[in-house]
Parts: C-alpha cells; sequence; structure tokens
C-alpha cells in the first residue's frame, strides 16, 4: 500500500511540494486548504493527476478542506499560513499564524495521529513549538523545516562564489530561522577542503551575511510572497528521510532538552531522520565564538516563543 502525504495549505509551498511528492512517488497526497480556497486546491491536485501521464508517476492527488481526508497519513507538512511581504520580518506574522497553526494541530492530532509532521509556517521556530504544544506528539515526530533551507542557501552560495559544483560543498547552519542563524565556516568543505584555507575572511563573513538574510532578499525581489521553491524541496528532503528511514542528517528545528545547552526550545540542529523520525540530534564541539553566536540566536527564539503565551 502506498504512504500518504498531507500537505496542509495549498498555496505556493504546498503546491509544489504536492509536485515534488507525487513525482518522487513517495506517496498518494491530500492537499488541504481552507475554504474560500477549496476548488484552487482540488484544482491544482487534478492538474497534477493530469501531468503524471508525462511526469511518469503513479500516484493519487486530491484536494480538499476536510480534515477527515488526511486520515491516517504517514507525513503532514504544514506550510498553512500568511507568508511575508516586503519590509516584514517574519516574527510580524506571529499573531496571525499562531492561531491558523493552533487549528491545524487540532486537525492534524484528531485525524493523523501518528504522522511525522514539518512545519514549515513562519516564524518557523515558534510555530513549531505551538504545534507541538497543541498536538502533544512525541519530539521524535515534530520537526521544523530551516535548517535544512539556510545550509541549502550556504552551500548554494559559496558554490555560486567559487564556480564549483553545489554538490560538493558539504556544511551546516544552526540556530533559529531569523538574521541570528549561525552558518560553521569552520565546518565547511568543499570536496573535503576546507572553505577557510581558499577564500578569504571577508568573503567568508560576505556569504555568511547573504545567508542571513537570503529569504528577505527573495522576499526584496519578489515583492509580495517569499520563497517556495528550495522551501519545498527542503521539506521534501526531510520527509523522503522519514519514509525511506535513510538516516539523513539534516539541519531541523528539533526540540531540545539539554543539547547545546538549550531546554524546552525548538532551535536548528543537525539531527539524523529516519523511520522513527528525529531519531538523534549530533551535538558539535563549538568553540567559544560559536557559543556565544548560538546564545545570541536561542535568545531571540526565546523572546518569540514567549510571545506565544504556550
Ligand atoms: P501562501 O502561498 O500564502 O500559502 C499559504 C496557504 O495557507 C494559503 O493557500 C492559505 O489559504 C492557507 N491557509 C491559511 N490558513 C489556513 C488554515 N487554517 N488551514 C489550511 N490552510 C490555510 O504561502 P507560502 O506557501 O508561500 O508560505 C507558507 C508559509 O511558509 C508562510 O508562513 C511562510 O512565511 C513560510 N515559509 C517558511 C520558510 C522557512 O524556511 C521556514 C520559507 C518560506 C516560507
Amino acid at each position: 500500500m502506498r504512504k500518504k502525504i498531507a500537505l496542509i495549505g495549498g498555496g505556493q509551498i504546498g503546491q509544489i511540494l504536492a509536485m515534488l511528492a507525487a513525482q518522487r512517488e513517495l506517496g498518494d497526497v491530500v492537499l488541504l486548504d481552507i475554504p474560500p480556497l477549496e476548488n484552487p486546491v482540488k484544482g491544482k491536485a487534478l492538474d497534477l493527476m493530469e501531468m503524471a501521464p508525462h511526469g511518469n508517476y503513479d500516484a493519487s492527488i486530491t484536494g480538499t478542506s476536510d480534515y477527515k481526508d488526511i486520515a491516517g497519513a504517514d507525513v503532514v507538512i504544514v506550510t498553512a499560513g500568511k507568508p511575508r511581504e516586503a519590509g516584514m520580518t517574519r516574527e510580524d506574522l506571529l499573531a496571525v499564524n499562531i492561531k491558523i497553526i493552533t487549528d491545524v494541530a487540532n486537525g492534524v492530532k484528531a485525524n493523523a495521529p501518528n504522522a511525522f509532521c514539518i512545519i514549515v509556517t513562519n516564524p518557523l521556530d515558534a510555530m513549531v513549538y505551538v504545534f507541538q504544544k497543541v498536538t502533544g506528539f512525541p519530539k521524535s515526530r515534530v520537526a521544523g523545516m530551516a535548517g535544512a533551507l539556510d545550509t541549502a542557501r550556504w552551500r548554494a552560495f559559496i558554490a555560486m562564489e567559487l564556480g564549483v559544483s553545489v554538490v560538493d560543498v558539504a556544511g551546516t547552519v544552526l540556530g533559529g530561522h531569523g538574521p541570528d542563524m549561525v552558518p560553521l565556516p569552520r565546518l565547511t568543505t568543499v570536496g573535503g577542503v576546507p572553505l577557510a584555507d581558499i577564500v578569504s575572511k571577508e568573503t567568508i563573513e560576505k556569504l555568511a551575511t547573504r545567508t542571513r538574510e537570503a529569504g528577505t532578499e527573495i522576499v526584496k525581489l519578489f515583492g509580495k510572497g517569499s520563497a517556495f521553491f528550495s522551501p519545498a524541496w527542503s521539506a521534501i528532503t526531510m520527509a523522503e528521510a522519514y519514509l525511506k528511514d535513510k538516516k539523513r542528517v539534516i539541519p531541523c528545528a528539533a526540540l531540545c532538552e539539554g543539547e547545546y545547552g538549550v531546554r524546552n526550545l525548538f532551535i536548528g540542529v543537525p539531527c539524523v531522520i529516519g523511520a522513527r523520525g528525529v531519531e538523534k540530534i549530533l551535538e558539535i564541539k563549538l568553540t567559544d565564538d560559536e557559543k556565544a553566536m548560538l546564545a545570541k540566536t536561542v535568545a531571540g527564539v526565546t523572546k518569540t516563543v514567549a510571545e506565544t503565551k504556550m
């Protein structure tokens, strides 16, 4: 029997998620959005069914506004909520998206209580916290998609700067999904060669700054709305790691209970993702400077989470 993937939110990211999940034959896809947008998701689902003969995939893709249709989903990916517009911070979305995430969490809890849940809605680290509190799901089954994207951006910018294949750039980004996130140049390599051996400190700082501001760079270019191709791929990578028990090491917002000295907070850390969900958090021995940067991003996320009053 095929796996079932429920996508809550059928907007920009949700529709790309549906396409990627179908193309990669991860399972049958249910795209849920709220009325009056029911018909657009039904239309998007039908369009994707009609793409299948050329896309060469077998998957059932349906659109709905009824949570009963996500019953028994193996994976839930949540993009429901408002995206940023030019001039907005992610935190500006807190008030509107907290209500949406609470509704979504209740719908998922009632209908897909065993799913591995990936949250994408911003402000990410606070929304994943709210989702876990409302559902009460174990920490292994709730993760925020942010580090996967932040790391992809870091790798992409390095590859673009050096004119090398992005496949050969390895690295990680820790912390909250915001301007205080912590790219780790010390642990970044290009085909095994340490980044610091081949580019200047100034270039590294320029690349790190661009990574921290990457979401805002796209929002400015779009004018309205935020990135959607790269966030969708990042979330699909996490879903695939779970569904295929790949044990991929992917930076995600995971509930830390002592790791990195952080307690009761979802924050971006390298995680092993396999059939048991977030199976393990890998702890890096950080330098004092890196610890100080991590403390700053943790303080920012703590402040936003406190505003959720949960
Ligand atoms: P958008 O295209 O507006 O899609 C969001 C969809 O959510 C819309 O179709 C809404 O109708 C739907 N929706 C609203 N309320 C509900 C509800 N209660 N139940 C079900 N569906 C609902 O936005 P988008 O897809 O571009 O972005 C979605 C979210 O992802 C936003 O909050 C973005 O800020 C966030 N985002 C996060 C990242 C990260 O890296 C964490 C990156 C890019 C975007």
